[in-house]
């Protein structure tokens, strides 16, 4: 023992003798996230008195609206919330400098040290820092009160937008300690040294950096800053410094130029190699301590348009393959930890994508880095959403907060283009109140501010392109618009809000036969999807998976065609928050190629199948493996459904048990089969030329053609719909309604008002209380005079669903819910109905605006006894208005 305890003693005397001291004294930099207090709503006295002792002990990130974005009431708490945090603050750091930076906090924030006013931030997605030093108390403990606001503000961008605008602390904060001469920190919470390449080739990377440095001491002091270029395997690439004099509490600017890399690695999405610069400062008599140091990433590409307005990296064309992301997630809201971004970002790599559009705002900072490491080429803009507000204020708020977007983020290789601007005509288009003069002054102040956003743009980041993302409305082009930016995104919805599939093509060949230079990107589309639905024949606004499916494969084959156009990006990554919404899954806007909770919607296998490079076979019926189904003609016990099979091979081979359906070619990456499936288990297994494979086990429930005598074990009718509906909570199959035919079952009389056809009834969109079960509820027959089930005699539970519907008053309001300006709602027209079943009086007067309110889901289960053969026969007897029917099962027991 004493002999190792020796040993230990020559081994650290040999340490301390030889190896050189610890020379660095780099700055702290720490998230300060555990252990914050916080308050819902105001307070009323004075900030020196409040008693924070009872408030909720909460870490961050944390928002105050993951729940109620997402309840019954509608809208969500938009006000003024406080946190507070207690900093132990040690001795030692009286000499240094403290701040305190926070990389994100809806919308507005006072930060507040020890009872004092510290400044505010406005704006809810870019960061803000705070120097903390003058007002610390050393070897104390110190409190930091935040006051946060996410109440709408006509001055604050965005004003509207079809996402929710959670409030609170919903990102990191971080504690910053330096020495007293530092690296600039508080310049817009930037990094305060920036990065820059004024040459890049194949042969040499030109870099220079610059910077401010400060000198928070009352002594002038020479200093030597340099920086190394090292490379991934930390060897250095490249060297330089250069001494400064920096006077007496001082910021003095600094640049180092020509660093020179010969015969560089390039960064691109394909190998987004990295090299990093190490900017530091020593003293000049004392040159063995480093007293501030910055690591930044270094990506070395160069990227442009052709003249036909191709993309092309490192001087080859690259068409864009991109997503778009919104940063938040089911039951967190808005306030991720950086993992969850990362794994994002990483998802959208491994799915194919080079390009991420971060719609509509700035985002983490992690969220940068991540697509610096992955290779993610990204599109990053500020909320301007929709429409603008003409005071000096919002446009000053508008160009501060692109100056702070671009200096926190223009040290990231992989952003391109700096967007400024989304839609920005919509509010306008739809104010019917607008007089032409009026319209023309608004056009007119937004024009300004572009120019304005714009110029300052290209000044803060001249080596990236402007960008701003318009909506299907010519007056973009005829107002001037489309003339400020470098490039031109479109988001496009044919096929969903307006025309069909095909008008995409006719649509962007006029645009670039008018504008043939201009830069073009299809910066949206995409379709709502809820992977409960599933349709034979998918149809727009039928929320199917299935229709998600046919438009983005008739979207990537048209775009994929056409070589003027520079790439596009999905809308959306994934599903998001957006409390107006009332689609399929309220407050949630649909349409992710992933759910909300980041599981995968089948067209993710389509997305593989044509941008990765390995061999993809995918049976697309990851969500549609418990089937229910009609059989196809009588007697056979089987039901032939389709099913798809997305794939970059050129042959597939589909065996259902075993047995072969045959072999077929892949166009456009995918095939389809026409499968006979059988009551049970169904082993799909799809093989291609090379012995690839992808099997799938589909539980498929045939429902006899005729009813009698084989009987019915359980059966559940989405009333009024095309589409199936799968309710995950009770496991129950609402399968496709049809209208009556003997020995069978379905409606009689009446109306359907289906969800998937925009020429005729479109159901309602609205959301439905009281239930998860929306697709159920929002579909119904109206009129109906009867419902009939040709059971055998038996006992049976009969379930009916309802609910009362509001009509809203024009068509296009109802397949675009989320419109703007007057979008006429009628109250329901009076109704009431009463229901026999089997001739006996079951419901009397039923009147569910009277008895339950509106657009409330209401369900009776009844027991009934099928006698005489008769089956089951449901009658409504209209008594005001007309009847209406939104659900059926019927079950033996
Ligand atoms: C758009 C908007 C986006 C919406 C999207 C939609 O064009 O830019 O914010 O979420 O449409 O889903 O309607």
């Amino acid at each position: 023992m004493i002999g190792f305890i020796m040993k230990k003693a020559i081994l650290v005397l040999f340490l301390v003798l030889f190896c050189p001291p610890i020379i660095s004294a780099q700055r702290i930099n720490t998230t300060i996230n555990s252990v914050w207090r916080f308050h819902k709503g105001d307070i009323n006295t004075s900030v020196k008195a409040i008693a924070t002792e009872n408030w909720q002990i909460v870490n961050l990130p944390h928002t105050w609206n993951d729940r109620d974005a997402f309840d019954e009431i509608p809208g969500y708490y938009r006000g003024t919330c406080w946190y507070v945090k207690e900093l132990r603050v040690p001795l030692e750091w009286k000499e240094k400098r403290v701040v305190l930076q926070f990389e994100g906090a809806n919308q507005k924030a006072e930060v507040y040290l020890n009872g004092n006013l510290l400044g505010d931030h406005i704006g809810g997605y870019t960061a803000f820092a705070f120097d903390l030093t003058d007002g610390l108390k050393y070897g104390e403990v110190n409190t930091v009160l935040v006051k946060v606001d996410n109440e709408h503000d006509e001055n604050i961008p965005p004003l509207s937008g079809d996402f929710t605008f959670y409030g609170g602390i919903y990102r990191n904060v971080r504690l910053i300690v330096t020495e007293p001469v530092h690296f600039e920190i508080c310049n817009d919470a930037s990094d305060g040294v920036f990065v820059e390449t004024p040459l890049v080739n194949e042969q040499k990377a030109l870099v220079t950096i610059n910077g401010s440095i400060e000198n928070n001491t009352s002594e002038r002091k020479k200093i030597v800053v340099e920086t190394l270029i090292i490379d991934k395997d930390r060897r250095v690439v490249a060297e330089k410094s250069s001494r400064f004099l920096l006077p007496p509490e001082s910021k003095t600017g600094f640049s180092i130029e020509g660093l020179h890399i010969p015969a560089p690695k390039l960064w691109s999405p394909e190998s987004p190699y990295l090299y990093q610069t190490i900017t530091q400062i020593r003293e000049e008599d004392n040159t063995a301590v480093i007293i501030d140091k910055a690591v930044l990433p270094l990506g070395i590409r160069w990227f442009e348009f052709d003249n036909e307005g191709s993309f092309l990296l490192n001087g080859k064309p690259l068409k864009l393959i991109g997503a778009n992301r919104h940063q938040d997630f089911e039951d967190l809201g808005n306030a991720l930890p950086d993992s969850y971004h990362y794994n994002d970002l990483k998802t959208i790599k491994t799915l194919g994508f080079n390009f991420v559009r971060l719609a509509h705002y700035p985002q983490a900072p992690e969220v940068y880095r991540a697509c610096d490491e992955l290779g993610l080429l990204v599109w990053s803009e500020i909320p301007i959403v929709n429409e603008i507000s003409q005071s000096r204020e919002f446009s000053n708020n508008c160009l501060h907060m692109q100056q702070e977007h671009i200096r926190q983020t223009r040290n990231h290789p992989c952003v391109i283009f700096y967007g400024y601007m989304n839609e920005v005509l919509l509010g306008l288009q739809y104010d019917r109140k607008l007089t032409a003069a009026d319209h023309q002054q608004t056009v007119a102040a937004i024009l300004d501010l572009a120019k304005k956003l714009n110029m300052l743009t290209k000044t803060e980041a001249p080596d990236r392109f402007t960008a701003m993302a318009l909506h299907y409305y010519q007056e973009y082009n005829e107002s001037g618009l489309t003339e400020i930016p470098d490039v031109v995104g479109w988001n496009l919805y044919f096929g969903w809000y307006y025309e069909d599939l095909g008008d995409l093509t006719k649509f962007l060949s006029e645009q670039h036969a008018r504008y043939p230079k201009r830069p073009m990107i299809v910066s949206e589309f995409g379709p709502g999807a809820d992977t409960r639905i599933h349709a034979e024949t998918p149809a727009p606004w039928d929320f199917s998976e299935d229709y998600q499916n046919v438009m983005h494969a008739s979207y990537l084959k048209q775009m994929m065609d056409m070589p003027y156009l520079s790439g596009f990006a999905v809308w959306n990554f994934a599903d998001f928050g957006s409390d107006g919404r009332e689609d399929t899954i309220p407050s949630v806007n649909q349409k992710g190629i992933l759910n909300f909770n980041r599981t995968e919607k089948d067209v993710c296998g389509l997305y593989r199948a044509y941008f990765t490079h390995e061999p993809v076979l995918h049976i697309a019926s990851r969500n549609y493996a418990w089937r229910t189904g009609l059989e196809t003609s009588e007697g056979t016990g089987t039901c032939i459904d389709s099913v798809w099979v997305f794939s970059n091979q050129d042959k597939i081979e589909l065996l259902l048990n075993g047995k072969t359906l045959g072999q077929k070619k892949v166009e456009d990456h995918q095939v389809s089969f026409e499968v006979p499936f059988k009551n049970g288990r169904n082993l799909l297994n799809a093989i291609d030329e090379n012995g690839h494979s992808d099997q799938i086990v589909i539980n498929y429930n045939v429902v006899p053609l005729h009813l009698n005598p084989s009987g019915v074990g359980d059966l559940a009718i989405n009333v009024g719909a095309r589409v199936s509906f799968f309710d995950p909570g009770t496991k129950v199959m609402w399968i496709p309604d049809r209208a009556y035919t003997p020995k069978s079952w379905g409606y009689v009389g009446g109306v359907p008002f289906t969800k998937n056809d925009r020429q005729l009834k479109t159901g309602i969109s609205q959301k439905i209380l009281g239930t998860d079960c929306n697709p159920l509820f929002q579909t119904f027959v109206e009129g109906i005079k009867s419902y009939r089930f040709d059971v055998p005699d038996g006992k049976y539970r009969l379930t009916l669903c309802f609910a009362e519907y509001i009509s809203r008053g024009s068509k296009s309001d109802l397949i675009n819910n989320f419109s703007f300006g007057d979008s006429p709602v009628s109250t329901p027209e009076p109704r009431e109905f009463g229901i026999s079943i089997n001739g006996k009086d079951s419901l009397d007067n039923l009147n569910l605006e009277r008895d339950y309110g509106d657009l409330r889901a209401v369900t009776f289960d009844f027991i009934v006894i099928a006698e005489n053969g008769t089956g089951i026969k449901v009658d409504f007897h209209a008594i005001i208005g007309k009847a209406l029917l939104n659900g059926i099962r019927i079950s033996s027991i």
